[in-house]
């Protein structure tokens, strides 16, 4: 099945099903066109977070602006790359939140990259949280070009076949409370927080097998397809919470999870009850598998 036909069927609001269902598969498609053609030297520039941007990140926001400005029906977007919100179309539906091209340097070594979207009602983020977002999505540009998403039932899979549709493979993905494989980021982290280095090793003790490729997406994805699984990537004293957006990168995720019957915290409180308070704040983030989750929240108290 079609992705926009799932979508119609599941009953999802037309201009959403719209937006979910044609333009953002419409960007990943140019996206990943540009990670075929684009090698990965610096723009010459840094993202609002004061990282260094390659072409590929600038090329790959302005895909998405351009796509979502073209739709005509979102009010408003904010993405990793720039520092505030891009003005839309007024009085639209959606305010849409993305990180382009999430993990672009691992381009240049042909691992796993993606594209992170957030969709909310229109107006103003900040004061809402992560379970405001009507739907949430990221693609993986691996093997196959694939699109995970919710509109808040269910998570689901698509993958963009020969004929440039994406059609469904995944139905109601489902993440297990028990975890069998960990993905421990920020393992810096450990060398000074023994809590954190007492929870990898407990990881390694219990037999968990290790799938960290160092992109989030990816990372995440393979929770999501092989249903179990924690992903962890907490503060230190260079970055207390961390370097993971809540905007761009960790509410989306947490939404997908936890629509697949996974969970996501900071570390201690759920991550889709966190406020916003700036377009560009950071988070540590715990998400996956809900027992294991928790099990990690109550190691980290023990710091
Ligand atoms: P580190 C990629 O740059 C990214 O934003 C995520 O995709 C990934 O999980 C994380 O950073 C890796 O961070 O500190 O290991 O390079």
């Amino acid at each position: 099945m079609k992705i926009k036909e799932f979508l119609e069927k599941s009953g999802c609001e037309k201009n959403l099903c719209e937006l979910m269902g044609r333009v953002i598969p419409q960007a990943i498609k140019k996206i990943r066109e540009t990670i075929q053609s684009q090698s990965g030297e610096l723009a010459g520039s840094k993202n609002a977070s004061g990282e260094k941007q390659l072409a590929l990140d600038v090329q790959s926001n302005q895909i998405v602006v351009d796509e979502l400005k073209a739709f005509g029906l979102v009010e408003s977007m904010a993405s990793e790359e720039l520092e505030g919100l891009v003005e839309g179309k007024k009085g639209a539906p959606f305010t849409v939140v993305f990180d382009p091209l999430d993990g672009s340097s691992l381009v240049d070594v042909n691992l796993a990259v993606g594209s992170i979207f957030g969709i909310y009602p229109a107006g103003n983020l900040i004061g809402k949280t992560g379970e405001d977002q009507l739907a949430s999505c990221f693609a993986v540009y691996g093997s196959r070009l694939t699109l995970v998403l919710t509109v808040k039932k269910g998570t689901h899979e698509f993958r963009l076949n020969a004929n440039g549709d994406f059609y469904l493979t995944k139905e109601n993905l489902q993440i297990a409370p028990q975890s069998k494989y960990f993905a421990p980021g920020n393992l810096r982290a450990a060398a000074e927080s023994d809590a954190y280095l007492k929870l990898t090793n407990d990881w390694i003790k219990r037999g968990f097998t290790l799938r960290y490729s160092g992109g989030m997406v990816p990372d995440i994805n393979h929770i999501l397809l092989k249903g179990s699984g924690i992903f962890s990537y907490p503060g230190y004293s260079k970055a207390p919470r961390g370097k993971l957006r809540l905007l761009f990168e960790c509410a989306p995720m947490a939404l997908l999870a936890e629509q697949a019957g996974g969970s996501a915290t900071d570390g201690q409180n759920r991550l889709l009850s966190q406020k916003i308070t700036e377009l560009h704040q950071r988070t540590p983030i715990f998400v996956g598998s809900s027992e294991e989750v928790k099990h990690a929240g109550f190691a980290l108290l023990k710091s």
